[in-house]
């Protein structure tokens, strides 16, 4: 456990309610950072969704992330910018987004690339996928949990989020392996008791972090 961990981190896929409603709860939980990841929506819908969610999470502790594009995060504002393996280095996006965005995560899946991230100095690190997920179009091999800890070892103080077909079922074997920070996508976002799962994920991880 370092100071830079944070616990739980929100992706916003497909929700089956309003953005606003998400930011509102993400705020309410002091939940560090809440993605937006719409990978079907056009690019005006992007910066209308991010706006939405901004106009609720600015001035809080909740930092609005935007995955994969760095030209709409700099446009949006978004506190943070998420880029996987894909998408523009780090240094492409941090050379677009100037000092409009101030923090900038990583995806990464085996160890190797946790080593290659690390040397970047992300903000954090994304691991993953833990389990099978269908939440991928393409989904990277699953890692399995016992490599957690040292793709936690190997990040030293820069927070590592486990993400991958994590549920409120094998949630505490992820924690046990050794995951301080957690993102689960369907669990929250197919659910009409988003709050409440919410509510009792942040209890369970802090109750990990004492
Ligand atoms: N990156 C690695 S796995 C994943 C992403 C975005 C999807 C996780 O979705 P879910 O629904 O929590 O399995
Ligand atoms: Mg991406």
């Amino acid at each position: 456990m370092t100071e830079n961990d944070f616990g739980l981190y929100l992706i916003i896929t497909k929700p089956s309610f309003s953005y606003k409603k998400i930011a509102e709860t993400a705020v309410k939980y002091n939940v560090k950072y809440l993605q937006l990841r719409e990978k079907e929506l056009s690019d005006r819908e992007i910066l209308r969704a991010a706006g939405e969610i901004m106009s609720v999470t600015n001035g809080t502790e909740t930092r609005f992330v935007l995955n994969d594009r760095a030209d709409l995060a700099y446009l949006s504002g978004a506190d943070c910018l998420h880029l996987g393996q894909d998408d523009v280095s780090l240094t492409d996006a941090k050379m677009i987004c100037g000092k409009k965005v101030s923090e900038f995560g990583l995806s990464t899946h085996n160890l190797k690339q946790v080593k290659e991230a690390v040397r970047l100095k992300p903000d954090y690190i994304g691991f993953g996928p833990i389990f099978e997920t269908p939440t991928k179009k393409k989904p990277d091999p699953v890692t399995g949990t016992e490599i957690i800890a040292e793709a936690v070892k190997l990040a030293g103080e820069i927070p590592v989020v486990a993400i991958g077909g994590i549920n409120e079922v094998n949630l505490t074997s992820v924690l046990d392996a050794g995951a301080k920070n957690v993102c689960m996508v369907r669990y929250f976002m197919d659910s009409v008791h988003f709050e409440t799962r919410v509510e009792k994920t942040v209890q369970i991880l802090k109750k990990y972090h004492m």
